[in-house]
C-alpha cells in the first residue's frame, strides 16, 4: 500500500550569495519560491558566503551580510526545522570536495563561462582564480547534497550544467557517486527589471539606489522608490513588450498582489501612471513590512541565531560528510 508518510521527499538545494542587501528581485524570482518549496521538498538552503569573496569584500561588511542574509531566511519564513539551513563556510567538504573536482575539471570547459567573463570584465583590477573555478565550488555545494532539483535562475544555468557534466564525468570514472541534479524552474517566479532601466535585471550590485527596492527598505523608501520609476510615454496601464517600465511594474503588482496581469490591467482602466506607481508602492510595503518586522526580532537575538545555524551546519555535515568520503575513497585515497 501507498503511504505518502513513509514516502520519500525528492531533494532540493540552493544557494545564495550574502554579496549586499538582498532585493525585491531576490525576493520574487527566487527566495518566495524557497518558501514554497519546503513543505513538498526535503529542502537544503544555504549562505553561500565562500562565493563572496570572489569579489572584493570589506570584512566588517561581509560579516554582517552573513549574519543578515541568514536572518533573513528565517524571515521569510523557512523552517530550519523541517529543512537544513546553514552557512557554506561552516561545512569544510564544501572547499574540499572542490579540489577533487578541481582536478577532474578542464580549463577549457571552465574558460567558456559567461559570468566569469562578465565579472571579470567589471573587476579588471581583481580577476582572481577563485572567481575563474567559481563554478566548481558550485558544483561542490550541489553535489555533496545529491538533490534531485536545483532552482536556479537563467543566469545561473550554466553553472548548473557544468556541475552535472562534472558529476557524470565523475561517476563514469569512478564508479556512482553522485546524484545528477535537473534545473528547477518553479511555475510562479517573476524576473523583475530595474525601476531605472527596465532592460537590466534589478540587482543588488547596481550602484543606482533607486534601481533596487531592498527586502528590508523602509516603506517610505518603497514608496519613493516607486514614485520615480522609469515609465513609458503611453500613459496607460497596460502590459506590452514597448513599455517596458509599466510591464515590470505590473509584474510586480501582480507577484506580490497574486492577481492576473489581466485583473491588474481592468483594476487601473482609465487610471494615470502616479496612482498605478503609488498602488504598487504600497503593496510591496505591505508585503516586505511582516518580513522586515521578523527580521528585526531575529537579528536581535544573536545567541539564538548562532544557536540554529551551528544546528545546521551539523545537519549539513552529516550528509556532506558521506558523500565526500565516498567520493575520496572511490579516487583512491587512504581513509
Ligand atoms: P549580483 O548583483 O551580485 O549579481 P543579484 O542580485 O543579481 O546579485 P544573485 O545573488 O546573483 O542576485 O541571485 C540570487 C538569486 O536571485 C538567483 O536565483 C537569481 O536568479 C535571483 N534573482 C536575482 N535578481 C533577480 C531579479 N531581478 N528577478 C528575478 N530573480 C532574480
Ligand atoms: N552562484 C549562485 C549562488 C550559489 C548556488 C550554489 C546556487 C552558490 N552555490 C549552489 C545554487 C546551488 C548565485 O550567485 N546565484
Amino acid at each position: 500500500m501507498c503511504n505518502i508518510e513513509t514516502e520519500q521527499k525528492k531533494k532540493v538545494l540552493s544557494c545564495i550569495q550574502p554579496s549586499g542587501m538582498l532585493t525585491l528581485g531576490n525576493y520574487l524570482g527566487a527566495l518566495k519560491n524557497w518558501v514554497n518549496m519546503q513543505d513538498e521538498f526535503d529542502c537544503t538552503f544555504a549562505v553561500a558566503d565562500l562565493h563572496a569573496i570572489t569579489v572584493r569584500q570589506e570584512p566588517a561588511a561581509l560579516r554582517s551580510q552573513i549574519y543578515s542574509t541568514y536572518a533573513l531566511l528565517l524571515a521569510l519564513g523557512i523552517d530550519p526545522e523541517k529543512n537544513t539551513v546553514f552557512i557554506q563556510s561552516h561545512v569544510p567538504f564544501h572547499t574540499q570536495l572542490s579540489w577533487l573536482l578541481s582536478c577532474n575539471t578542464q580549463f577549457g570547459e571552465m574558460s567558456r563561462m559567461t559570468q566569469f567573463k562578465d565579472k571579470s570584465a567589471k573587476h579588471p583590477e581583481n580577476v582572481n582564480v577563485g572567481l575563474f573555478s567559481y563554478p566548481v565550488l558550485m558544483a561542490a555545494d550541489i553535489l555533496l547534497y545529491k538533490p534531485d532539483f536545483v532552482p536556479v535562475g537563467a543566469d545561473q544555468k550554466q553553472h548548473l550544467e557544468i556541475a552535472r557534466d562534472i558529476a557524470v564525468r565523475f561517476n563514469n570514472k569512478y564508479g556512482d557517486v553522485f546524484t545528477i541534479p535537473e534545473p528547477y524552474i518553479p511555475k510562479t517566479g517573476a524576473r523583475v527589471m530595474s525601476l531605472q532601466d527596465p532592460s537590466r535585471k534589478m540587482s543588488k550590485s547596481d550602484d543606482n539606489v533607486n534601481s533596487w527596492v531592498a527586502i528590508l527598505d523602509s516603506k517610505d523608501d518603497i514608496i519613493r522608490k516607486f514614485k520615480r520609476a522609469v515609465t513609458d510615454s503611453e500613459a496607460c496601464v497596460r502590459f506590452c513588450e514597448e513599455q517596458a517600465g509599466i510591464s515590470n511594474l505590473i509584474t510586480i503588482y501582480s507577484a506580490v498582489t497574486g492577481k492576473t496581469v489581466a485583473e491588474v490591467e481592468r483594476e487601473f482602466e482609465g487610471r494615470g501612471y502616479g496612482e498605478f506607481k503609488l498602488a504598487v508602492g504600497e503593496a510591496v510595503a505591505d508585503t516586505l513590512a511582516p518580513i522586515k518586522a521578523s527580521y528585526e526580532e531575529i537579528i536581535k537575538d544573536k545567541k539564538a541565531l548562532e544557536q540554529l545555524y551551528k544546528e545546521g551546519a551539523d545537519k549539513a555535515c552529516r550528509q556532506a560528510y558521506k558523500t565526500y568520503n565516498k567520493a575520496m575513497k572511490k579516487v583512491g585515497f587512504v581513509l
